[in-house]
């Protein structure tokens, strides 16, 4: 090894250094010094299609890891396309590191190819947006945004950094710097203890857990907490899971009833957004407390730790728990009549039970749709956190691919399984080329029920019609998958949902199961999402 290089080899040592294994990206003169700094260094290159795939699949690693996702992305268009992705990553609070190839300084605003200040474009959708200027800073500069995206409220960052920079060269560093994150300072002692008062006093608790608490690694405290307050927990986003099913304080089918009805209720790692009603009623009661506990006010694992610390002692909420039991069964049982229809074409609610009958205990599973995926966050539930992965409240369709790769590259020896809407299948598709290309067997099970149906079924409710909610009427996703090299088959019935899973799985390739669905079936929704 020299004791030079350029600044492409530089951020990608910075990038070994901190762990990084895979890089996701596409193709693109701006960003050479990155992918052959990437080869030469011994990070996997996945190269996508389309760069929206690369900057999701950077975000699905970060999900199912806790690690930094990191994308290279070229100059203009390549960064263009990776925003919605920054966008969504920003929502989900998730870290990761898109690397943007950058028109030269030496022309700057003369007109060069795919020249545009991506700064400002990214700045309101990143945690940090920055311009390498020299050389000499790209090792650290790259590892200091990692460091970022890792810290505190971890997010995304994104740097470009100027062909002409790229190639300039400086002394390699010997050592790490920089990469240790920071969970923030501890929070106050005094408040915390406030808040774990107002929890004991309590007659009907609740604590709800969003994704910080993932981001956080703070499901063992969580799961103390809950259980020394004997408080009844519903789990948002990414935590959860962080309860397993059958778990006596686990509930998903209450969750009305727990908030609207709680007196006081715990949010922890979760953002009072349209998910939970802004905190507002009807949804929490008229008279609920909301306590809310979150990264900002420091350390969210610290900050779980001494509530669960607090917490200890005799507390019973016999009749509060055993009262959201029968409203989670009653609920349960409701579904019961969809979730096993025979009918053909299939009700989405019989092939979500299908594919959580089949999928593992610790299989990932990737929503990206509209109804079929509400059908699956209201059916499906997971023994342990990181296992199910959707957009979050950006709700970006076409996210699942790049999701559901990164995820079966990190965890090669689990079932991944990607639920995806037939609309949702179509911004994505040719990412089964990338999947056949780099052998990442994962499992696309179609909810193809030829509609937009959460925004099909809404417009006829709402306006009495409905304007281009149609998709086409015999689009065999399959046969997509198929020419791809992938392996691929149609469903119409219920029955042949599970062989149809055995055989995708059996193939060792990535595969499509088409199952034709009921455009009738609609999601029983009780808000509009908005
Ligand atoms: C990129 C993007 N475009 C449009 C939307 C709006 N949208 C949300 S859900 C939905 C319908 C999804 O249809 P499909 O994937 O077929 O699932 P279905 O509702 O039919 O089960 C649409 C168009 C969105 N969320 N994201
Ligand atoms: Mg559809």
């Amino acid at each position: 090894m020299t004791d030079t290089g350029n600044a492409g080899e530089l951020v990608t040592l910075a990038l070994k250094r901190a762990g990084v294994s895979h890089l996701f990206t596409l193709n693109g003169g701006h960003i050479w010094p990155v992918l052959i700094g990437a080869a030469e260094h011994g990070i996997r290159i996945i190269d996508v299609r389309h760069e929206q795939s690369a900057a999701f699949a950077a975000e699905g690693w970060a999900k199912v890891t806790r690690e930094c996702g990191v994308a290279a992305v070229t100059a203009g268009p390549g960064v263009t396309n990776s925003t919605s992705a920054l966008a969504q990553a920003m929502g989900n609070d998730s870290p990761m590191f898109v690397i943007g190839g950058r028109a030269p300084i030496a022309r700057w605003g003369m007109g060069s190819l795919q020249e545009m200040d991506h700064v400002e474009v990214t700045r309101s959708i990143t945690k940090k947006s920055m311009t390498l200027m020299s050389a000499d800073d790209a090792y650290s500069a790259a590892a200091e945004c990692m460091r970022t995206a890792l810290s505190r409220r971890t997010g995304p960052v994104f740097m470009d950094i100027p062909i002409d920079v790229f190639f300039g060269a400086a002394d390699l560093p010997e050592a790490t710097e920089h990469l240790t994150p920071d969970p923030g300072p501890p929070p106050d002692h005094e408040t915390i203890l406030d808040a774990a008062r107002a929890l004991a006093a309590a007659e009907r608790p609740v604590v709800i857990a969003g994704g910080g608490v993932w981001w956080a690694r703070a499901e063992e405290e969580l799961r103390v907490l809950v259980e020394a307050a004997q408080a009844p927990l519903i789990a948002n986003g990414m935590a959860r899971g962080m309860l397993p099913r059958g778990h006596p304080l686990y509930f998903s089918r209450a969750r009305s009833r727990a908030l609207s009805e709680a007196d006081v209720a715990l949010v922890l790692g979760a953002r009072l957004d349209f998910r939970l009603n802004f905190g507002q009623p009807p949804v929490f009661g008229d008279d609920t407390r909301i306590i809310r506990v979150d990264v900002e006010a420091g350390d969210l694992k610290t900050a779980i730790a001494w509530l669960a610390q607090s917490a200890q002692g005799d507390h019973r909420h016999g009749g509060w728990i055993a009262a959201l039991r029968e409203t989670e069964s009653a609920a349960r049982k409701s579904d019961q009549a969809m979730t096993s229809s025979d009918s053909s074409p299939v009700h989405p609610a019989r092939l979500i039970a299908e594919v959580d009958r089949f999928a593992d205990p610790d299989a990932i599973i990737v929503g990206d749709g509209g109804d079929f995926i509400s059908f699956a966050g209201r059916l499906i539930e997971r023994e342990k956190p990181g296992l199910w992965i959707d957009p979050g409240p950006f709700g970006c369709l076409g996210s699942g691919p790049g999701y559901a790769m990164a995820a079966k590259l990190a965890r090669p020896d689990r079932q991944v399984i990607l639920l995806a809407g037939d609309g949702a299948f179509g911004f994505s598709a040719m990412e089964f080329d990338t999947m056949v290309r780099h052998g990442i067997p994962v499992v696309c099970v179609v909810g193809n029920n030829r509609i937009w149906a959460l925004e099909k079924h809404p417009m006829q409710r709402m306006l009495g019609m409905s304007v281009a909610a149609d998709l086409g009427g015999n689009a065999r996703y399959d046969k997509v998958v198929e020419a791809l090299g992938g392996y691929g088959e149609t469903v119409e019935r219920p029955e042949e949902i599970r062989p149809a899973l055995e055989r995708a799985f059996r193939s060792g390739l990535p595969a499509c199961i088409n199952v034709i669905c009921d455009p009738d079936a609609e999601y029983p929704r009780s808000s509009v999402l908005m």
